[in-house]
């Protein structure tokens, strides 16, 4: 009787496996701490980390493993959604990258918090980088603070080489056509404009990180990658770190304001980057009008709190970093920010639900779903 089951057992597992598995072959992450799953960590010279308590308080066996959040962050949330347990591992954590690749290799994770669009957005503590050239060096011994997007593509360009090595130029380049290039980006940048004394304009500013943003995007176009899904800036004003700037406790219009323009510029930037490579595929996120969506009506999302942060201390809980003796909200579940930045797993798992099966208002014009099976 007993053995009659096993073909049904089997059968199951199948499908399961079937259903769970990614319907991209990799996913490569670029971007800032929306999306480090580590990389800071590895930096020695890094001062935007966060691999201490309580950071990871809800990540398995409660471990900070650099990721700015309680627990998972967007990048790993979509990524589930693609199949995979969670964001795949940080650059800088494959070592000698031969052989990672060599095994069932599923894509990596470049994202550096504190970094942009910008080669100085971060940096403050800038040395060169000029090992990174050379694929054999050593790329935790450098002294940067975080990794720009530039060189974050710098990186990649090491894994094309070695993917055009071992599997050859035609199945190189159908791998990375069928990849998801993931990017949550700016926000850094657009800190550092509003909090300098930049004498550029508001238009001035943006339009250039805009075109800077234009020519990343064409590296990594011309590195093979052609379903980029990429987050906008969300409304930082909001964020509880800028909340304690406006007397009322209010968002910082002016910083919301920025975050929409760089929406619709990089909009209009993706839809001419897709004329030019008529084999791209894109799926934009509306950072601002997905996280406005829940400030304003945080109930039927099951949040409670989207002003305080969770983890800090002061008004707002936004005065200081989430350090091991900050203090910790009872229900991080109803938080939307879990530190004075950055949302909490809660936040995440809603934005990567969002930008996966959301409508045309949140992220177009396909979502990241539609972007993956296509
Ligand atoms: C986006 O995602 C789902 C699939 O996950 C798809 O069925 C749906 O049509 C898309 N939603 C919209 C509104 O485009
Ligand atoms: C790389 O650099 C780190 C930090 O300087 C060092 O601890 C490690 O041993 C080095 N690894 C190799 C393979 O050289
Ligand atoms: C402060 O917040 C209020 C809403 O509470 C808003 O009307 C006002 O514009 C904000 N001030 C600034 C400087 O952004
Ligand atoms: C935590 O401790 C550090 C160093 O001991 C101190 O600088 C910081 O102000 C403390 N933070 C809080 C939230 O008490």
């Amino acid at each position: 009787m007993a053995t009659r089951w096993i073909p049904l057992v089997l059968l199951f597992a199948t499908i399961i496996i079937n259903l769970a598995e990614a319907n991209v072959p990799a996913i490569f992450v670029f971007g800032d701490s929306t999306a480090d799953v580590g990389t800071n960590t590895l930096l020695p010279g890094s001062l935007a980390r966060a691999d201490f308590p309580h950071n990871g308080i809800d990540f398995p066996y409660s471990r900070p493993t650099g990721r700015f959040s309680n627990g998972l962050n967007s990048a790993d949330f979509l990524a589930k959604l693609m199949g995979y347990k969670r964001s795949p591992p940080p650059f800088l954590s494959l070592g000698n990258i031969k052989s990672p690749l060599k095994r069932n290799f599923r894509g990596i994770n470049f994202a550096s918090g504190g970094s942009g669009i910008l080669d100085k957005t971060g940096n403050s503590v800038l040395t060169s980088f000029g090992k990174e050239s050379n694929p054999s060096s050593n790329y935790s011994a450098n002294q940067k603070n975080v990794i720009s997007l530039a060189d974050q593509i710098q990186q990649f360009s090491v894994v094309y080489t070695y993917l055009e090595a071992i599997m050859g130029t035609v199945a190189k380049n159908k791998f990375l056509s069928k990849s998801l290039f993931i990017i949550s980006v700016g926000s850094n940048d657009i800190f550092g404009y509003y909090h300098s004394d930049s004498s550029l304009t508001k238009k001035e500013f943006l339009s250039s990180l805009v075109l800077t943003y234009g020519n990343h995007l064409k590296s990594l176009l011309n590195l093979g990658a052609r379903k980029i899904g990429i987050v906008s800036v969300p409304p930082i004003g909001c964020c509880p770190s800028q909340r304690i700037f406006n007397a009322t406790g209010g968002c910082l219009e002016e910083l919301n304001d920025h975050a929409r323009t760089f929406h619709a510029m990089i909009n209009m930037e993706l839809d001419k980057l897709s004329s030019e490579f008529k084999d791209m595929k894109y799926s934009l996120g509306n950072a601002v009008e997905m996280t406005l969506n829940v400030i304003e009506n945080p109930y039927p999302f099951n949040f409670k709190e989207v002003k305080a942060a969770c983890c800090g201390a002061g008004t707002f809980n936004a005065e200081s970093f989430c350090t091991p003796n900050a203090s910790l909200c009872l229900n991080r579940k109803e938080y939307l920010f879990w530190d004075l930045f950055h949302p909490t797993q809660a936040a995440s798992k809603l934005a990567a639900l969002t930008l996966y099966g959301g409508e045309p208002r949140f992220v177009a014009p396909i979502n990241f779903s539609q972007l993956a099976s296509r």
